[in-house]
């Protein structure tokens, strides 16, 4: 679909949406069904959420429908909504601190204020304020797209409807969640009207805000807690203690017990005091959330792909519970890595029932690490064994540790199997690594169907109403064994008695969803389909990177393709010297790995070389990966699914990443000494404005910037022509001088 496709489709839905929405409120007689009013909201929703500078003023989106509406709309976070890293012990608070000082270049001694403030187990959301007045509110979704819960916030009594003295435009996020008792009061109700009960205060919270019936929502207690915002008009404060306090004077609740702290030390402190009055707080927190106070700074230290820099949660330790190991079940994944899972008899953690555990690979079962030394004692794992599962945040559950005094006298060790339990391949472990994997490739359905999950997946292509159970289905009865035949599903099975809308479960209202989801997934920006792939070690931010190198898929499949006899010389060579090197420390003498190396490479065509230099010199992509790409797309079976594939998709140019920079699309150097900031924050800075940051002068270098002692690099520079610039002229350049 093309903008002007789109614009016209998104006009069009308006106006029928618009028309209906009149009808029905009217009680005329109402022009379209439920069912078709629904699709065509959807549809339009799908349609914004592709292209979300082309939503409407009077979009369908935000029509309170009086029509049931079965999906919510989508909104798109201006400025996306970030996650946390996390420490767990004291040594990981250390290092947060170490690594902000190192990065703003600070000493140990110098000032360095924090906020400390328990972390909301809830669900964040974003509040969108224009002039005082609530315009939408939507949850983080993937971070990029929520979903639109604007009625629903809109009965929540902690949120504001109407801001007095705020900027322009205000963007309020926050954790939204339910209070103990109000938990356990809700819960009662549900009971008493055989209604379903919640596990615990987030589900309850999570439940109740994803009502379709605002009425409802407004009869669930649900809170919120202001900690942060996104797009404002003005800047709130200086400092995050500054825009607190800003926010409660505009009338938000934020949490009584956020401290402002002067050090890790104190960090620590608050933590320790906030996990003894942890039961008495009356809502559930898991950790405390510590951020850099001073906004310039947070500004200074800024991002990486998904978590700031000037935050961390620092969370409290695992819960733990005893239960019994009933099985083990092998699942196989996309890639083949054969993942043992411990069927538990179900327990609860931490206010979660938990039946399934991972246990990571065979070693583990074992009692090993990856380097062969004891785990748990070197205790192996056995069906019938009393275990000790633990949860830490949302992570999966784990099993620490056995009871061994409880282990039947009949329990044998663990068998791990040598074939893949799906298709009956080997199940082969490279020399050290520590996953075994199905050799099946795409003759192994569990590989087939974890790839197809994965490639309409949320951050793929993002098929809205294809579910795994879908997928499933449509694998088994062989209506869809390869990506590509997602697309063609409506022309092969879109009518007659061997249709979609004819299998149990299914009607011509879902089915016609479900295609019209189909069609709007056929247009794609190049990262989400390199994502989709399910190559090895390809993950979102790599294929963010590859779709910006490269620019389209014409021009990453070429430089692949003329990769492929360097990428074979790669491996020769890796091959060769991990030999030399053990036959070398067998004759107690030195390796020549380079020597090797450059054997190897000697009969390598120089397009070829260059090709794969191009590749593996991309920021972010090293050899591990470029092979895999290499290894997937010259596998003639694998390139055929690909190449069907891409035939039915349109691939969107790659979103212009600050374009307007005066260095977007730059490949500069930094080399000597920097005065105004760090290495590492002038890298991080260049690269949030577009630019390339490479370690080495080239021909391809575009800018150099040069500080005092700078040798080699700077000469190179001269001699290439280079243009150098000392760091105020970099400053100046780009707009901070
Ligand atoms: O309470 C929380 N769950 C919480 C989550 C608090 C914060 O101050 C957060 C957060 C997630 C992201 N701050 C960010 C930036």
């Amino acid at each position: 679909m093309t903008v002007a496709e789109a614009e016209a489709e998104l006009a069009r839905l308006a106006e029928m949406l618009g028309r209906a929405n009149a009808a029905y409120h009217a009680e005329d007689a109402p022009e379209i069904d439920d069912a078709t009013y629904d699709e065509l909201k959807r549809r339009n929703a799908a349609i914004e959420a592709r292209f979300p500078d082309l939503k409407r003023a009077d979009s369908p989106t935000d029509l309170v429908g009086a029509a049931p509406a079965d999906g919510f709309g989508k909104i798109r976070h201006s400025i996306r909504m970030l996650s946390l890293s996390n420490a767990f012990t004291r040594e990981d608070v250390a290092e947060f601190d170490a690594r902000i000082r190192r990065f703003l270049g600070l000493g140990a001694e110098d000032r360095l204020a924090y906020t400390a403030e328990p972390k909301i187990d809830g669900l964040s959301l974003s509040i969108r304020y224009e002039d005082g007045a609530l315009i939408h509110a939507a949850t983080r979704g993937d971070g990029q797209t929520g979903e639109d819960v604007t009625a629903n916030v809109r009965t929540i009594a902690d949120v504001p409807a109407r801001l007095d003295g705020a900027p322009a435009l205000l963007e309020v996020r926050g954790e939204v969640y339910m209070s103990h008792a109000d938990f356990a009061a809700l819960n009662a109700r549900q009971a008493e009207a055989a209604a379903k009960t919640f596990a615990n205060p987030r589900n309850a919270a999570a439940g109740s805000l994803r009502q379709l019936d605002a009425e409802i929502t407004r009869a669930r207690p649900l809170r919120f807690f202001a900690y942060a915002w996104g797009e404002v008009s003005d800047p709130l404060a200086d400092t995050q203690t500054g825009a607190l306090d800003r926010l409660a004077r505009l009338g938000f609740s934020v949490n009584p017990e956020t401290a402002t702290c002067d050090g890790p030390a104190a960090l620590i402190e608050v933590y320790d005091g906030i996990a003894a009055r942890r039961a008495e707080l009356g809502y559930d927190i898991d950790g405390v959330v510590y951020k850099v106070d001073d906004l310039a700074l947070q500004a200074r230290l800024g991002f990486r792909s998904t978590t700031p820099r000037w935050a961390t949660a620092h969370k409290f330790p695992a819960e733990t519970a005893w239960t019994r190991l009933e099985g083990i079940d092998i699942q196989v994944g996309r890639t083949g890595a054969i993942s043992p899972v411990a069927r538990l008899t179900p327990v609860t953690v931490g206010g979660v029932v938990v039946s399934n555990a991972t246990l990571h690979n065979e070693d583990y079962i074992a009692g090993r690490d990856s380097s062969g030394d004891p785990i748990r004692d070197g205790v192996d794992l056995r069906v019938g064994d009393r275990v000790e599962i633990y949860r830490a945040g949302d992570v999966i559950p784990k099993v620490r540790g056995v009871d061994l005094s409880a282990r039947p006298a009949d329990a044998l060790p663990y068998a791990f199997p040598e074939t893949c339990p799906e298709c009956g391949s080997p199940a082969t472990r490279e020399p050290g690594e520590s996953v075994r994997r199905c050799t099946g490739g795409l003759i192994c359905p569990a590989q087939v169907i974890a790839r197809l999950k994965h490639m309409v997946g949320r951050a793929a292509l993002d098929i809205d109403g294809l579910g795994d159970k879908e997928v499933e289905r449509f694998h088994d009865l062989e209506w869809v064994l390869r990506p590509a035949d997602i697309f063609t599903l409506q022309r092969r099975y879109g009518s007659g008695v061997r249709s979609v809308a004819a299998l149990d479960g299914w009607g011509e209202t879902s089915a016609a969803k479900l295609f019209a989801a189909i069609e709007v997934a056929r247009v794609q920006p190049l990262a989400r389909v390199l994502f989709g792939l399910g190559i090895r070690h390809l993950g979102e931010v790599a294929g963010r990177d590859l779709a910006r190198h490269y620019g389209s898929w014409d021009a990453f499949a070429a430089g692949v393709d003329a990769a492929g006899p360097a990428a074979e010389a790669h491996r020769r060579a890796e091959v060769a010297v991990a030999a030399e090197r053990a036959e070398a420390a067998a004759e107690g003498r030195r390796a020549k790995p380079t020597d090797i190396r450059a054997t190897v490479w000697a009969d390598v065509e120089p397009e070829a070389r260059a090709a794969w230099e191009e590749m593996v010199g991309i920021d972010g992509i090293g050899a591990t990966l470029a092979l895999a790409i290499c290894d997937a797309l010259h596998a003639p079976e694998e390139r055929a699914a690909i190449d069907a594939l891409l035939a039915e998709l349109e691939i969107e140019a790659p979103e212009a990443v600050a374009e307007a920079s005066p260095v977007a699309g730059l490949t500069v150097v930094f080399t000597g000494t920097l005065e105004k900031m760090t290495r590492a924050e002038a890298k991080a800075r260049a690269e949030a404005l577009g630019a390339k940051v490479s370690g080495s002068v080239s021909a391809k270098t575009d800018l150099l910037v040069a500080g005092p002692g700078a040798g080699s690099k700077a000469e190179k520079a001269a001699t290439l022509g280079v243009r150098m610039l000392d760091e105020d002229g970099w400053l100046d350049l780009i707009g901070e001088a």
